[in-house]
């Protein structure tokens, strides 16, 4: 099929092949700064504020994207190039491809360029709300301390230059005392990040970066500035050449950058925003008065099964999260860790059925045709266990409960931070802290207890006598048999 560039000038022409924005987005002011235009915001807060804006009366609430490292300059080029416009591609469980080109992004800013400008967007009167997605290892949180990391030289750099920040603590604070300034409102901050309590947890990460560079500004934050915590959840692979080449050559749409993305979805958000809201319920999301033991599920089973597929998985060398789902041993030791270990410390969560939670989980992470890369899921475990499986793991051993499971992922991944795969493959580590990994995971050869001496990752967990006889154990036991006859004679214990 002969193609065309998707921008604003051609946008009409796509009408009838895929749905399209029916709203003029001339009208649509920006009421959102979103920061981190990545495949998860676009798949996710910008389709739920696209269909608001097909309803009349909500052009107070258009997107302004702004890509905050050297690293998105280009996704930041692709937007511009595109006038913001980009196409998602939900991926149906029957293998059908629902496809529609969003259009709520009607702004986009690149930081490193002119952090000037990206400060007055966040300052300005018609921005209500700043929504984030920055990833877990964005909060600078440190495990081993609690507190925010000021030894990060991009912090230090924050401090030291506040004008031209590179941290979302920089641009944020220098936001607010412009706002403080101007005799202006507060506006609500909100976390869209995999974090248990991640409003809670980019406030006080705020507030303790703000005590040291701006302490004159931080009354005025607590009186005026809202956190909703929320919880996302929407399972975002990374675009391939593929996706990228059919849409073209099915559908004539020349698009740089598409979004693909399973068909579930869903938004649980806490109803306060001090500078009010879009209407997002009118289109699925949900706010309750307490996200947290939504989070907490979906943080312990969600996420933390799919580190464990992913680590498992790559050591016996496969490279999508369906296939794993595939193999029976893992499979199954997914479900004996989720009903035995994480099950109990969630107690009971009122409206939700854990049960059928746990299978659609089984079937969203065995959907063949999402092909959810393990390197996307593998990268960054460094800041996605403190999140994912430690909770559980600290939770169950104050009960002097199971943690052998946990134990066996986490020898599991330090084995993986050697490297190689069980077939001799190299695996690339794709972690802020790839280098320590690698390091401790060569000393635990001789002496497997190293590997949980990185306490900005494990806290004072090699304290703990009976996790670390577990995680020994499941150590030895990995590298002497492999990982397939190891789930199977956990399973069968
Ligand atoms: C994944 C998440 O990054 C990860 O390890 O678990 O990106 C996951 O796909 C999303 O949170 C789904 O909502």
């Amino acid at each position: 099929m002969e193609s065309m560039k998707l921008n604003a000038q051609n946008l009409s022409k796509f009408e009838g092949k895929v749905a399209v924005p029916t709203y003029d987005r001339s009208l649509v002011k920006t009421g959102i700064v979103h920061v981190g235009i990545g495949g998860f915001h676009r798949a996710h807060e910008a389709l739920y504020t696209d269909q608001l804006l097909h309803q009349k009366g909500n052009e107070a609430w258009g997107i302004c994207g702004v890509a905050l490292l050297d690293f998105d300059q280009k996704i930041y080029n692709t937007l511009k190039d595109q006038d913001g416009l980009y196409t998602l591609i939900v991926k149906e469980l029957d293998g059908s491809l629902t496809k529609r080109i969003i259009g709520s992004i009607v702004e986009y800013l690149f930081a490193p360029e002119n952090p000037a400008v990206v400060i007055e967007k966040m300052a300005s009167l018609d921005t209500k709300i700043v929504t984030l997605t920055i990833t877990e290892g964005g909060y600078n949180y440190n495990e081993a301390t609690k507190q925010f990391d000021f030894s990060n030289p991009l912090v230090q750099h924050d401090l030291a230059y506040p004008l031209k920040p590179k941290t979302i603590f920089g641009y944020l604070t220098q936001a607010l005392k412009l706002r403080k300034e101007r005799g202006q409102k507060g506006i609500a901050l909100q976390s869209c990040d995999n974090v248990q309590g991640n409003g809670h947890m980019l406030q006080n990460m705020l507030m303790s970066f703000v005590e040291k560079a701006a302490p004159s500004l931080l009354e005025w934050i607590q009186k005026e500035v809202s956190f909703p915590n929320s919880m996302v959840d929407r399972i975002t692979p990374a675009t391939s050449q593929i996706d990228i080449i059919n849409l073209k050559e099915d559908s004539g749409i020349d698009d740089q950058w598409p979004v693909v993305c399973e068909p579930f979805k869903q938004w649980v958000i806490e109803d306060h925003f001090v500078a009010g809201r879009p209407a997002w319920e009118k289109v699925g999301a949900q706010f309750v008065s307490d996200v947290v033991p939504y989070e907490k599920m979906k943080l312990s089973l969600l996420n933390a099964g799919h580190s464990v597929l992913g680590i498992l998985g790559a050591l016996k060398g496969y490279a999508t999260i369906d296939e794993v789902v595939g193999d029976d041993g893992i499979n199954n030791f997914l479900k004996f860790y989720m009903d035995h270990e994480v099950t109990p410390i969630l107690g009971d969560l009122e409206g939700v059925d854990l049960e059928k939670y746990k299978e659609s989980l089984l079937q969203r992470f065995g959907n063949i045709y999402i092909k959810d890369q393990i390197d996307r899921i593998c990268s960054e475990t460094s800041a996605k266990l403190p999140i994912f499986v430690l909770p559980t793991v600290n939770a169950q051993l104050n009960e002097n409960g199971p943690v052998q499971f946990a134990a066996f992922v986490i020898a599991a991944w330090a084995i993986y931070s050697l490297g190689v795969d069980e077939n001799g493959k190299s695996l690339i580590i794709k972690d802020a802290l790839a280098d320590v990994l690698n390091k401790k995971a060569i000393e635990a050869k001789s002496d497997p207890k190293q590997f949980l001496s990185i306490e900005s990752v494990f806290g004072d967990l090699k304290k703990s006598e009976t996790f670390v006889a577990a995680y020994s154990k499941s150590y030895h036991d990995i590298l002497k048999y492999g990982i397939e006859k190891c789930v199977v004679d956990l399973n069968d214990k």
